[in-house]
């Protein structure tokens, strides 16, 4: 569970993000694909071209679904669960990548928002993306 003093850090710096977090999820995108080539192995279907917009929407569908997990922080599992299934049972998402996308998230928040990306913030958001990323690759019936 999150501490109060995270979950404040998370809510301000989301408030900040405002309408732009699929803007900053698709960056995050587009930096996973560069960087870690073997993670574009799931979207061969999509245009993975640099300004994409297939990468934009997916980019949108991840954000919205941050947003929701950002909403429901004490029942992660519950809120996630159809999307931890897509990923396990359908896409079959190897569990390191989910790490990959979420470096690449703090990367690209690092960058946009240099001044608010303290240690402490840096620390929260790691914390707030490991609870997403337990409750997506988490193995459950
Ligand atoms: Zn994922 C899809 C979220 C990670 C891969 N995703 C998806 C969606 C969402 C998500 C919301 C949509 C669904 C529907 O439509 O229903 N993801 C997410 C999140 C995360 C993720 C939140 C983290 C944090 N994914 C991931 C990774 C990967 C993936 C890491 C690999 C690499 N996904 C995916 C795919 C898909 C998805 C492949 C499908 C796409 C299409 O469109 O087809």
């Amino acid at each position: 569970v999150l501490a109060a003093a995270d979950r404040a850090a998370l809510r301000a710096l989301w408030k900040k993000l405002g309408g732009n977090v699929g803007v900053y999820t698709t960056e995050a995108l587009e930096r996973m694909f560069l960087s870690f080539p073997s993670t574009t192995t799931y979207f061969l279907h999509l245009d993975l071209s640099p300004g994409s917009d297939q990468v934009k929407a997916h980019g949108q569908k991840v954000a919205d679904a941050l947003t929701l997990a950002m909403d429901h922080l004490d029942d992660l599992p519950c809120t996630l669960s159809a999307l931890r299934r897509l990923h396990a049972h359908e896409l079959r998402v190897d569990p390191t990548s989910f790490q990959l996308l979420g470096h690449c998230l703090l990367v690209t928040l690092a960058r946009h928002f240099p001044g608010d990306f303290s240690t402490v913030l840096q620390a929260s958001l790691d914390r707030f993306l490991s609870h997403v990323i337990s409750a997506l690759a988490a193995d459950c019936g």
